[in-house]
């Protein structure tokens, strides 16, 4: 059997950072490799330059996927590094427990409320926020939003778990900072605004309100790092790098980047120290990363499905996705928002393009393509409608829209090839039964805008509608490389 990776061949290997001590400071809800290659590093760095009592407690949402081979090997795990100047593996010490949330959700009550505990950093994507696509607020009728409002026990929603959590702290009041790391934009706005809703929804006492309001921070955050999914190849390299096996490495980019608002109410590693950087304009960081990276992502995950390429380094090398992110970019995105001061344009465009373009990832189409009812109405609609409030088309934020349609509720009689089934679109059904009986490709348009995705302003939209329906057209009949050409170039 081989050797397997876990406290004990630690002094063999690169550490990443330092050890955590035993004590923890950090509750981690979504333990999914984002977080184990980026706050999870930029904490073990922290605490290498400053020290602190900052391990962090790990939560898995529902899977045992990463939890399980954590807890077999004593929560260690390797990062490997994939630039084109070589490949490296370096170990992560910092998670001094896992456990899976839904196997017992008091236990993240628990840790949210343990006054020894200050942080608590979410990695629960998009959709894990519950919120309405349409309206922004608490999907209160959202089935299991529903049954945590009623069930103050076991709650099975992030939100839940977070509100009943900072509900039991209150009785301590010991202050804390909930950081949302996804990619929404004004996260930490955004999941106040929902936990508050539910803890207003749930009838909770003024007091409870009252520590939430006064004592309880949720900052602002950006964060980037290009982080696949883990492949049985990334496996191998580790194990040839380590001389071990590790049964849960992280595959990522070198280039990692987090912007915050310093407004930790119960204090912080010294993440300054380890590359973060602590800013009053994170929201023009999280517009240059939702419109520059993960917008013109979606469009190069959809366009590279329906051009059957696998990784986006493979949709970016072809020039038709090329020409159309291009245009994306200088024509609907960029003037949709204002850069922050002394911002790089240029130099931040090429970077993009090399960190697309970086071979070593493999970074699945399909994986970017995945939950896109959620990260479009995030990554299009202020954009789109930006344009659209001064009587401009946004062309290729409706071709993004047409690829998504295209390749997750195809229009009849079009089929979209055999990447696309491996897409993961949370909301499939409900296109599909919105989709149903549609006559033709401008009303099949009409009803997914119409599903309560997307706000009015923007589903409601005739002349988007429109323009989705043309361009949705052209890509079912002649192809994802015509459609580009119609529409358009920067
Ligand atoms: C991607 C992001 O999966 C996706 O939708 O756009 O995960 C992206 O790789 C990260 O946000 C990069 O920081």
């Amino acid at each position: 059997m081989t050797e397997r990776l876990g406290r004990e061949t630690l002094p063999r290997h690169a550490l990443i950072g330092a050890s955590a001590p035993e004590r923890t400071g950090i509750v981690h809800l979504g333990l999914g490799n984002f977080h184990r290659a980026h706050a999870a590093v930029h904490t073990a760095q922290a605490m290498a330059a400053a020290g602190g009592e900052w391990g962090i407690r790990g939560f898995a949402f529902s899977s045992g996927r990463v939890a399980e081979p954590m807890r077999a090997q004593d929560n260690v795990y390797s990062i490997l590094q994939l630039t084109e100047d070589g490949v490296q593996a370096g170990v992560v010490d910092v998670h001094r427990d896992t456990a899976i949330a839904a196997q017992d959700p008091s236990a993240v009550v628990s840790a949210i409320a343990d006054p020894a505990h200050r942080v608590l950093t979410l990695t629960i994507s998009e959709l894990g926020y519950s919120r309405d696509g349409a309206t922004g607020r608490l999907a209160v009728s959202d089935p299991r939003v529903a049954a945590d409002l009623r069930q103050p026990a076991a709650p099975s929603t992030g939100v839940g778990m977070i509100a009943r959590g900072l509900e039991a702290r209150a009785a301590s009041g010991e202050p804390f900072a909930v950081a949302s790391c996804d990619n929404l934009q004004s996260n930490g706005a955004a999941t106040r605004g929902v936990v508050l809703e539910f803890l207003q929804a749930a009838d909770a006492s003024q007091d409870v309100l009252d520590y939430v309001a006064s004592a309880v921070s949720f900052p602002n955050t950006m964060v980037d790092r290009i982080v696949p999914g883990t492949t049985a190849e990334h496996s191998r390299q580790v194990a040839e790098l380590l001389g071990l096996e590790d049964a849960c490495p992280v595959p990522a980019e070198d280039f990692s980047m987090w912007v915050m608002e310093d407004d930790f109410a119960g204090g912080r590693p010294a993440w300054e120290q380890a590359g973060a950087v602590f800013s009053d304009e994170v929201d023009a960081y999280e517009m240059v990363k939702l419109r520059l990276l993960n917008g013109p992502h979606s469009l190069i995950a959809y366009l590279g499905v329906l051009s059957g390429r696998e990784t986006i380094a493979e949709s970016w090398s072809q020039d038709f996705v090329r020409t159309a992110v291009d245009a994306a970019i200088r024509n609907d995105f960029l003037p949709s928002f204002t850069l922050p001061a002394g911002f790089d344009l240029e130099a931040h465009l090429a970077l993009l393009s090399r960190r697309w373009g970086n071979p070593l990832i493999r970074h699945a189409t399909t994986q970017v393509g995945s939950d896109g009812s959620s990260k479009l109405v995030q990554r299009l609609t202020g954009a789109a409608l930006h344009s659209l409030d001064r009587g401009a088309m946004p062309h290729h934020l409706a071709l993004s829209m047409a690829a998504w349609i295209a390749c997750t509720a195809p229009p009849a009689g079009f089929a979209p090839g055999p990447l696309a089934e491996r897409i993961v679109e949370p909301a499939g059904e409900r296109l599909a039964e919105a989709v149903r009986g549609a006559a033709g490709v401008e009303d099949h348009v009409r009803r997914i805008l119409d599903a309560g995705l997307f706000p009015p302003a923007l589903a409601g939209h005739e002349g988007f509608a429109a323009r989705t329906a043309e361009l949705l057209s052209t890509l079912v009949r002649h192809g994802a490389r015509a459609a580009v050409a119609e529409a358009g170039a920067a």
